[in-house]
């Protein structure tokens, strides 16, 4: 209960930080469903704060909510509607991240998006309605050894909701219903680990099976780097976790290649692989917010690329891929036209994007390895080889991956594949690579090109 993607058992979501409806309507055609797709992560969908006085529109407005009216910097309700019925019609589900722990941060006062009007210092949220009754009261959030201050005080001074009160819990509940009515197939939880797993728990049970049968996919947003009270573990029965410590120990691991046979650490505490939510970096890391530090993001590509590869080739947990836009300032929003409103994602010629607009998942090594992971899933890891800058490993009979930090690799590996003459999915098909009638691969890496190969059972030249 709780951990099921519905998606036929395709195994990598995306989130598209960001975007706007109808770009993710238009990416899930022409792209996602191509490439195997489960689904999207998409940005709070819920009416939220404007914030202009700060970096002009900063992306963390959205984590600010006024009320559930689905009308955000991405779009309106008729916007969402028309995004999450075509991305289903080519098996692409919509995951939406949740803001329910709190509302507005305290000293704001103003109107949403939707046009409500709110005063934070007053509790007044009147489109819900939420009052005085429905918080805690304010204290903030500064014991991370404390789980009565984590969970009751004020997160980055965020008025904070009262999940305990049965009011609170329907009006959470009847957020989470109206998406599924409309075909979500899950959420991302904010702030988990600001909130009562037992209240959660409460809430999650009043939630409808989405369509189909079964309840929605639950992801909570725990981070837990073994620096307080709060462990992923207490979130077990409720859903995947957030695997914070993943990142750092990936980043570690491509940048010191002896490490990435340790890369899951349950000596660390990390959370065991079917409660395991994995991502390289995350909309909030990528740029020095919580649980932020030396990771690897799309501003080294190259490391970046092997990073996810490995990651979507490796048999840990589900997968998240980030996709993300340009930044220079922590605080930036998405590329805005002159009014503030975000840009269009556009695509160039090459299959890239334009507008400011990153688009990792579109990253061959990145995008061409979803397939790779939905062909392996089940599959155990077999013929670990690591040497020197080296790294390869296979996935039971059904696919091989190496890469070679350094960009040179000539060798004759091990793998549990049929022989034949393969296509390396990391050049999209440019490479071919040969398979022996003994499972031996010829293993070609070149420093011109991509530092890894990948073949997968049934994609020969
Ligand atoms: C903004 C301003 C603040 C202001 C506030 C209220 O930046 O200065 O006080 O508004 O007016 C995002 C941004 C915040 C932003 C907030 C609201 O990151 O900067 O505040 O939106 O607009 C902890 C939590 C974890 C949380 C991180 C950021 O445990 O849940 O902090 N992550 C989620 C989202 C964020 C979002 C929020 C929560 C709030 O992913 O994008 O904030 O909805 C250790 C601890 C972690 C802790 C981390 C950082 O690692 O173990 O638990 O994470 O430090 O403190
Ligand atoms: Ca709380």
């Amino acid at each position: 209960e709780y951990t099921d993607p519905h998606c036929n058992g395709k195994q990598v979501i995306v989130h598209l930080f960001e975007w706007k409806w109808t770009d993710i309507a238009n990416e899930c055609e022409r792209y996602l469903s191509h490439k195997g797709y489960c689904g999207v992560q998409v940005s709070p969908p819920n009416e939220h704060t404007i914030i202009t006085k700060e970096y002009p529109r900063p992306w963390w407005e959205r984590y600010q909510p006024v009320s559930y009216i689905l009308h955000s910097r991405s779009g309106n309700e008729a916007q969402f509607k028309d995004m999450v019925q075509r991305c289903k019609a080519v098996g692409v589900r919509i995951y939406v991240d949740s803001v329910v722990n709190h509302m507005a941060g305290m000293g704001r006062q103003g109107t949403g998006t939707a046009g409500t009007h709110f005063d934070s210092d007053a509790y007044s949220y009147p489109t819900v309605p939420y009052s005085r009754e429905h918080f805690h009261d304010d204290c903030p959030v500064n014991n991370y050894g404390d789980p009565n201050n984590v969970r009751n005080c004020y997160l980055v001074g965020l008025s904070d909701l009262d999940q305990s009160k049965e009011y609170v819990r329907n009006k959470i509940a009847d957020y989470y219903n109206h998406l599924i009515d409309i075909g979500v197939a899950g959420f991302r939880i904010d702030a988990s680990k600001h909130m009562w797993p037992n209240d959660l728990e409460a809430i999650q049970a009043k939630t409808k099976n989405v369509d189909g049968g079964g309840k929605a996919l639950f992801y909570h947003e725990v981070i837990d780097q073994n620096d307080g009270a709060i462990k992923v573990n207490e979130y077990y029965d409720l859903g995947l976790v957030t695997e914070f410590r993943y990142c750092q120990k990936i980043a570690w691991g491509i940048n010191n290649f002896g490490q990435l046979n340790g890369v899951v650490d349950y000596g660390w505490g990390m959370s065991k692989s079917d409660r395991a939510l994995v991502f390289v970096d995350n909309h909030d890391n990528q740029r020095g917010h919580g649980g932020g530090g030396n990771l690897l993001t799309h501003k080294n590509p190259r490391n970046y690329k092997m990073a996810v590869a490995f990651t979507l080739a490796y048999n840990y947990g589900f997968t998240r891929v980030m996709s993300s836009y340009g930044f220079q300032s922590t605080d930036q929003g998405p590329p805005h036209n002159a009014d503030y409103s975000a840009k269009d994602v556009t695509i160039n010629a090459d299959g890239s994007c334009g507008n400011g607009w990153m688009c990792e998942h579109r990253w061959n090594p990145i995008g061409n390895m979803v397939a790779f992971r939905n062909k392996v899933a089940g599959t155990d890891l077999n013929n670990w080889y690591d040497q020197g800058d080296v790294v390869a490993f296979g996935r039971g009979n059904k696919g091989f991956f190496a890469m070679a930090k350094q960009g040179h690799a000539q060798l004759q590996l091990q793998s549990g594949m049929p022989g034949g003459s393969y296509c390396d999915l990391v050049t999209d098909c440019k490479k071919k690579i040969n398979v022996d009638g003994s499972g031996r691969v010829s293993v070609n890496i070149d420093n011109n090109e991509e530092p890894i190969i990948a073949i997968v059972v049934d994609v020969f030249t």
